[in-house]
């Protein structure tokens, strides 16, 4: 009995920080400002027979909708209510989502915008997503609602009202980020708002949430608010079950702000990572593949059951929030791809992949100033459908990333050495490494500027394997590169400098 109490207080205690994907789904993709038909759809046709574990979805409540610019992206992180109302679609498209995705054990995580409402020089009127009325300047929101007293102005104690100096953990936590007010967390009828949304939507059937700007909230009121969200919905989670939580923190260290600080809430955004591994992946600072031999812990990064990673998130992508130059993108796709392709072979972390839409970037004075255009959209400002090609990517500008073959395989790749320990690590003292997952798959880079052509201990049962990356196995046919690994365990890997993707990968599901 006590055992039974000690091993259920262990699995309370953990349980935030368990993603809550079907058994052998090991990663989940952020289909960055899609419709909710569209995501629907897409784990229905993709997502569930690939083995995507989940889904990030943008906020899905109400929020202002702004001109000037015209319709950007980030309109959708200034909420006017927490009805579910956005360009994405309508409560009722929302839960037609969340019913078909979790039908084919394809999870929701919901990106939530608790800390503040819309910008303080958001005007007053109907401009927003479902037509609530709304006063920034009153600080009126009475679709919620919220009025002034619920508001941080009177506690922030710099002159401007705005964050002025993010060393100051005061000023991060009551002071205004970017001009958007400041929800008063510490009062109870704030608490039971935000408490009353996170419920609607783990009612309706979401698995989790990524919090934002979660660093702008005071840990001890973001854990009252978290703890008090009920069990995951019965109908596809176990009893007792809780949301999966991860929360936005940047920290790349020296801030006055640490991560630590939210390790008792849930996950936590390890911004170090898509920041360091760009930094090597490009061999800036005399950086090379084969420091990555201890990837993780030893690079100075949080614990890997505590960490959320990603190569480059819907901020960095664009310039905003943290990270800087280093970070890749679809934009440098062969750099790209060997970098997912690193995270999705890595154990440490777990692990999100970036889908992504096109824009042209316009870079004047270092800066990308078409930093905040919005999803590909028909003058009236509705999201265009994500289309499908004969080739299985996306049309309308939709990147679809996760769909890339290299990336899809990897995802898949991941799946297939989950719980496997990280072995048989071989690099040349420069940019060519490789490693296994135990005895299930191992992976080969040669971001090197020669050829390479190495045999190496695989670990791996002895067969002829189909190289996910080059191709991959359809039926009993591979329409990429063969590999085979002896009846030593090794295999021959040949592998050009100016190959399109210069790595290859094989697992035990792959072997022809
Ligand atoms: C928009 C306009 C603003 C306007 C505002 C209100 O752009 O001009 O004032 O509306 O009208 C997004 C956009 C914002 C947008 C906002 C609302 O990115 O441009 O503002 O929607 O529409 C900080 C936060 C972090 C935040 C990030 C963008 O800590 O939480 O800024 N990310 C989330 C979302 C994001 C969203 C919001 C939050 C707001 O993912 O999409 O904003 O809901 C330092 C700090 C970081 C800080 C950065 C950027 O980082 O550590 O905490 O992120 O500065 O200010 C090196 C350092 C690194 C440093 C970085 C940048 O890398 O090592 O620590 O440089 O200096």
């Amino acid at each position: 009995m006590k055992l039974l109490l000690l091993l259920l207080a262990v699995g309370l205690c953990s349980a935030q920080y368990n993603p809550n994907t079907r058994a052998g789904r090991t990663t989940i993709v952020h289909l960055f400002e899609w419709k909710w038909d569209d995501i629907a759809a897409e784990c229905e046709r993709y997502l569930g027979p690939n083995g995507f574990g989940g889904v990030q979805i943008s906020p899905p409540n109400e929020n202002i909708v702004l001109d000037n610019p015209w319709r950007p992206w980030y309109q959708r992180y200034q909420p006017i209510s927490y009805k579910l109302c956005s360009r994405s679609g309508n409560e009722q498209q929302f839960q037609d989502m969340v019913t078909r995705c979790n039908n084919v054990g394809v999870y929701i995580y919901v990106d939530v915008v608790i800390n503040h409402m819309c910008g303080g020089g958001g005007g007053a009127g109907t401009h927003s997503s479902c037509s609530s009325y709304f006063n920034a300047n009153t600080r009126d929101f009475s679709a919620v609602p919220y009025s002034v007293s619920d508001f941080n102005d009177g506690k922030c104690r710099t002159g401007s009202g705005e964050i002025e100096n993010y060393n100051d953990a005061y000023q991060v936590r009551d002071c205004r980020l970017v001009g958007l007010l400041d929800l008063a967390l510490e009062k109870d009828y704030v608490r039971g708002k935000i408490v009353d949304f996170l419920n609607h939507l783990v009612s309706i059937g979401v698995a989790g949430f990524r919090v934002d700007a979660a660093k702008h909230m005071w840990p001890g009121d973001l854990k009252i608010i978290t703890d008090r969200v009920q069990n995951l919905n019965t109908r596809w989670f176990a009893g007792g079950t809780r949301p999966f939580i991860f929360q936005e923190v940047i920290d790349l260290g020296g801030e006055g702000i640490s991560y630590t600080e939210y390790l008792g809430i849930g996950r936590i955004t390890e911004f170090k990572y898509g920041a360091k591994l760009g930094t090597v992946v490009r061999k800036w600072n005399g950086e090379k593949m084969s420091y990555l031999r201890n990837w993780g812990e030893g690079w100075g990064m949080m614990a890997s059951n505590r960490a959320l990673v990603f190569v480059d998130n819907h901020d960095n992508q664009r310039g905003h929030g943290a990270g800087g130059s280093s970070i890749l993108t679809f934009f440098d796709a062969r750099l790209y791809k060997m970098a997912v392709g690193f995270m999705l072979a890595h154990p440490y972390g777990f692990t999100r992949i970036m889908s992504s839409f096109r824009w042209t970037r316009n870079w004047v004075n270092g800066k990308d100033v078409n930093d905040w255009i919005g999803p590909p959209s028909y003058s009236d400002g509705s999201t265009k459908p994500v289309t499908i090609n004969a080739d299985t990517t996306c049309g309308n500008d939709w990147v679809c990333e996760h769909r890339w073959r290299q990336i899809k395989n990897m995802a898949i790749f991941r799946n297939v050495v989950d719980g496997q320990s990280f072995a048989n690590w071989w690099d040349n003292g420069s940019n060519q490494v490789a490693f296994g997952r135990g005895n299930r798959g191992f992976i080969i880079f040669n971001n090197d500027d020669w050829y390479m052509d190495v045999t190496l201990y695989t670990g791996l049962p002895a067969g002829t394997y189909c190289d996910i990356i080059s191709g991959q196995k359809e039926g009993s046919r591979c329409t990429g590169r063969q590999i085979t690994v002896g009846s030593n365990g090794s295999a021959r890997f040949q592998i050009g400098n100016t190959d399109e993707d210069p790595f290859a990968a094989i697992h035990v599901d792959a072997r022809l």
